[in-house]
């Protein structure tokens, strides 16, 4: 028996594309000594988690490719892009200038130090009117670049402090575009950040443009919405963590960004890396290592640690030739003064370490001032009896769990900061407070002390937790709730609701106008959707349709087949049916229907669907005449994520050869046909006819091609009905409303156009 629940297509277009945005693209370019240009995709975390969509060439990326545009001919420039492209990447160029001021200037100068609740140089705070003119400057040329690649109704997730003025630049140009957010480092304390940021009114606004804004934990959001409150911004819900603007909502969310467990377990059997492993061991047979990872940068205490580890070293002799602290300390941002000063201070103090300590025999600090391949890293990480991760401030922290992910005999201790990010999920570590040194030393102390039981446990119940949270599920969670926060959305930035004085406007222009087209959605527009199902139309309902039907065109469109539309409405002999999305109509006075399908594609992709329907317990196939819709919503959520992805894998190189759509509704997949849409309907609907009253009512996201691909004339009346952002230009929340409507036209003498 079929089953009616796929009628309520409420998804987006699995196809629509996702367009991510970040500083720098995960492919960077570089120009050779023989003047030629190498391009190498890099493997970091975020390129990671994100490959399942990257791999889809409708999604783009869009960032920095790591050249300064100076350095470019328009040839060279022509030639990276086309390169790129290949990587579905498109390139933002900026010369050096910006780069300087944009980059080295506000972001790292002054954002970047702020947020990690550090001092700004006075050198920073003389030139910062023109960084953050610079900083603007740069979003702005984003922005560019995001309108000339992207559709108006896109998913656009814009990546963290370098372009926190870029979401607000995207609303106003585009209003409906659905825009997330990521800050990837700390959200400071309101009071610190109203108090030394000259511009923070602005960066908050700028990501109050998102319909999403995501942080690594819970305290950065409260910081967020405390930032937003005492500049006036909104209304702040903070149970649901919701911020309510006048024209929509913005939804604040945490988001733990998580690793490629998988990779790092891999990595543990790797031929190379334990070959590297078995070197290393050689080198320190009986020594416990203490391992530090880290850009060199102020806000992770790099100083602060060796100076931890000298204290150690000054407290308790006995552990001299029995430790070795080895740093792995990656280049970074060198162009900026401060960081040239970290490195000198932290070169010496190691120096200072070894001198004092060191022996022909034993190094205290082994320093490696360099960035290693991932294997290296990785047999580092297995050969760290103790990891010593202690920054003054950090987002989350990945090298904590990369570690811990690289122990697959669970025998190392995480000692961490407090404030790290990660320390709200890696409980098990020993905690340490960066503001109190003695912790760190007494941290120490413990890790080399903790017996082996104790710190399997551990490391055990951290890589559940780990493995549970990767990197794959934070991206998925996070455009999933990107979906769903536009759908619910209370309103499109002009999407008013339906006055009584509006109703009564309309009524009078319905009762005047000549030739009406009344285009209804049927399911829960006016045939209420129950938990048992479709229900027909009301009493009432049948009464008034068939009066305007006197009148007026009216065109009832469905996501419902032919069958069950012939069942409930197959008496109006007047009135145009569309089922299956544009794929059936049965125009007034015809008894048979018109068929847009093809249906030689079923085969293959049935083949794939079946499988699924196999493998995750709960999912179910309809067959519909013309389409095929997988439904998930008996099954675990994970498996059922999962395999959408997988799905939407093998099915998409078929949507392409068959020229079929893939779309994602509410907890289904359905294939079909491409083409055909409520949309495609409602354009030849208003070819008909030079209509002077056209009333267009839907509920669906996906009727939002039926309000803006109509192309209706500019006075036509659309109507959205409950929440959710779609071009509709006005609203109302209940499909009784939509009888009422349609109540006060029938007395008027007035007819109408409804789509189903
Ligand atoms: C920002 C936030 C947040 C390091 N050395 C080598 C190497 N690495 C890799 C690590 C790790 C990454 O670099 C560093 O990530 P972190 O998370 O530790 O720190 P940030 O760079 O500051 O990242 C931070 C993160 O964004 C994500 O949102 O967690 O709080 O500050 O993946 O493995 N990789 C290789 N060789 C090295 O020598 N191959």
């Amino acid at each position: 028996m079929p089953l009616e629940r796929s009628a309520k297509a409420v998804g987006s277009l699995l196809n629509q594309s996702l367009i991510i945005v970040s500083n720098r693209l995960p492919v960077s370019v570089k120009k050779g000594d023989d003047g030629r240009m190498e391009v190498f995709p890099s493997v970091g975390g975020l390129a990671t988690g994100l490959s399942s969509y990257t791999k889809n060439a409708d999604n783009k990326w869009i960032g920095w490719p790591g050249i300064p545009s100076n350095d470019l001919t328009e040839d060279e420039k022509r030639f990276i892009s086309e390169e790129l492209r290949q990587h579905n990447c498109y390139p933002v160029f900026l010369t050096q200038d910006q780069l300087n001021d944009f980059y080295n200037g506000y972001s790292n100068s002054i954002l970047w130090p702020l947020f990690h609740d550090l001092p700004v140089t006075e050198a920073a705070i003389r030139e910062r009117d023109r960084f953050w003119n610079a900083y603007q400057q740069v979003n702005r040329l984003f922005l560019e670049v995001i309108l000339a690649l992207s559709g108006p109704e896109d998913a656009v997730w814009i990546h963290d402090y370098q372009l926190m003025t870029l979401p607000d630049m995207l609303r106003q140009a585009r209003q409906l575009v659905n825009i997330g957010f990521f800050l990837h480092i700390p959200f400071p304390a309101a009071q610190n950040f109203a108090d030394h940021l000259k511009w923070g009114a602005d960066l908050v606004a700028g990501l109050l443009g998102a319909d999403l804004v995501g942080f690594h934990v819970h305290s950065y959001m409260d910081n967020f919405m405390a930032a937003v409150e005492s500049y006036g911004m909104g209304t702040i819900d903070k149970d649901n963590a919701r911020i309510t603007l006048p024209d929509r909502i913005v939804q604040v969310a945490e988001f733990p960004i998580g690793i490629d467990y998988k990779r790092y377990m891999r990595a543990s059997k790797d031929p190379a890396v334990l070959q590297e492993l078995a070197r290393l061991k050689e080198m320190f047979p009986t020594q416990k290592v203490i391992l530090t990872v880290d850009r060199l940068d102020p806000s992770k205490g790099l100083v602060e640690r060796a100076a931890a580890y000298q204290t150690l070293l000054q407290e308790y002799p006995n552990f001299h030739g029995k430790v070795t602290l080895m740093m792995l300390v990656v280049p970074s941002r060198t162009e900026i003064e401060a960081y040239k000063n970290l490195k000198s201070r932290l070169e010496e103090l190691v120096e200072d370490i070894n001198k004092t300590f060191g022996n022909e025999s034993w190094t205290p600090v082994v320093y490696m001032y360099k960035s290693l391949p991932f294997e290296r890293l990785n047999a580092l990480y297995q050969l760290a009896d103790v990891a010593f991760i202690a920054p003054w401030r950090d987002g989350m922290n990945l090298v904590a769990k990369e570690y811990l992910a690289s122990k697959p005999n669970k025998d190392g201790v995480l000692v961490l900061s407090k404030t790290a990010g990660a320390a709200e999920e890696l409980t098990d570590a020993v905690i340490v407070d960066p503001a109190r040194p003695e912790t760190l030393v007494s941290g120490l102390v413990r890790a080399l002390k903790m017996p082996a039981e104790e710190f399997r446990r551990r490391a055990g119940s951290m890589q559940q937790q780990i493995q549970n949270a990767d990197i794959h599920n934070w991206a998925n969670s996070f455009i999933n709730a990107l979906h769903s926060t536009a759908d619910n959305q209370e309103g499109g930035a002009h999407t008013l609701g339906l006055t009584g004085r509006q109703a009564a406007k309309l009524n009078r222009r319905f009762g005047a106008a000549s030739s009406q087209l009344v285009l209804l959605d049927y399911d829960c527009v006016i045939a209420p959707l129950t938990p048992a199902g479709m229900e027909g139309l009301p009493a009432e309902l049948h009464e008034i349709l068939k009066e305007l039907s006197v009148q007026a065109d009216i065109v009832i469109v469905s996501g419902q087949t032919q069958s069950l539309l012939e069942e409930k409405l197959g008496g109006f002999d007047n009135i145009t049916l569309v089922a299956e999305h544009g794929l059936f109509e049965r125009l007034p006075g015809e008894k048979s229907w018109k068929s847009y399908r093809g249906t030689d594609w079923q085969a293959k992709v049935l083949e794939h669907l079946e499988k699924f329907t196999e493998k995750v317990q709960g999912a179910e196939l309809e067959k519909k005449d013309c389409s095929l819709v997988w439904h998930y919503d008996k099954a675990s959520s994970y498996d059922a994520q999962n395999a959408v992805l997988e799905l939407k894998r093998v099915i998409g190189p078929l949507a392409g050869v068959w020229k079929l759509d893939v779309l994602q509704g509410s907890m289904f997949l359905e294939v079909r046909p491409k083409g055909r849409s409520k949309g495609s309907t409602a354009k030849e609907m208003a070819a008909r006819n030079q209509y002077d009253f056209v009333l267009v009512v839907g509920d669906d996201s996906d009727d939002c091609s039926l309000f803006v691909d109509g192309d209706w004339p500019e006075e036509a009346v659309t109507v959205k009905v409950g929440p959710g952002r779609t071009g509709a230009r006005l609203r109302v929340f209940r499909p009784e409303e939509v009888l009422g409507l349609l109540r006060s036209f029938k007395a008027s003498g007035s007819v109408l156009a409804v789509s189903a």
